[in-house]
């Protein structure tokens, strides 16, 4: 199977370091989306990465569902809890993790076009998410280790997902000094080879 990403998409990183905590092989093609000849759009009609393509041709996107996929395909390290109320907590992590990431590139992208054009109150708005999101991820998390019952899981590589994006564009945000307690948490996800082998180039 192989998966169309980028170095750069945090949503990609997600399903790499899940590939890579499980062990499980993937055939790994870079793609640039605005090149014309960019084959993502037959794999995936919304025309995003990540997205996975079987070994016989089926597609399979968003990121959410193919961590799912990735997860039941081998027992190595079960990411996602059996227990339903754990599941449900992990998955919770997740969408909030993902929601801050949608918030965040939408900000970039906004910010690309020309002043003129830029749209203040919606850039607001999608900022207000960034922050009331990192705000509640540094409460709920507070001083454990690991997002949800002390163990390793989804929920983790998720949020490293979000703040390795923040590191990568919104360094100037000084984010590691308002929330502590996920700067403490990017750092023991620093220390995995699936986070340190998927680190986005310095841009
Ligand atoms: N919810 C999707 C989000 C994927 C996404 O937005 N990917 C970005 C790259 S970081 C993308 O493909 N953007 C191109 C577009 O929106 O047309 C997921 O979790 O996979």
């Amino acid at each position: 199977m192989k998966l169309y990403y980028s170095l750069t998409s945090p949503y990609a990183r997600k399903v790499r370091v899940v590939a890579a905590e499980k062990r499980i092989d993937i055939e790994m093609v870079q793609v640039v989306l605005s090149d014309p000849d960019c084959p993502v759009p037959d794999h995936n009609p919304l025309g995003k990465i990540p997205v996975l393509v079987l070994d016989d041709g089926e597609s399979i996107f968003d990121s959410r569902v193919i961590v799912e996929f990735l997860d039941h395909r081998t027992p190595v390290a079960h990411l996602i809890p059996q227990d339903h109320g754990q599941k449900i907590r992990v998955r919770r992590w997740e969408a909030l993790a993902d929601g801050v990431c949608d918030a965040a590139v939408a900000v970039i992208m906004e910010g690309r076009r020309t002043p003129e054009k830029q749209d203040a109150a919606a850039l607001e708005k999608q900022m207000g998410k960034v922050t009331r999101g990192l705000a509640a991820m540094n409460d709920e998390l507070g001083a454990a280790k690991w997002c949800v019952n002390g163990n390793f899981s989804l929920a983790d590589i998720a949020l490293g997902c979000v703040l390795g994006y923040l590191d990568l564009r919104y360094a100037h945000l000084g984010w590691k000094d308002t929330y502590p307690n996920l700067a403490r948490h990017y750092a023991a996800m620093l220390q995995r080879p699936s986070f340190k082998d998927t680190m986005p180039p310095a841009q």
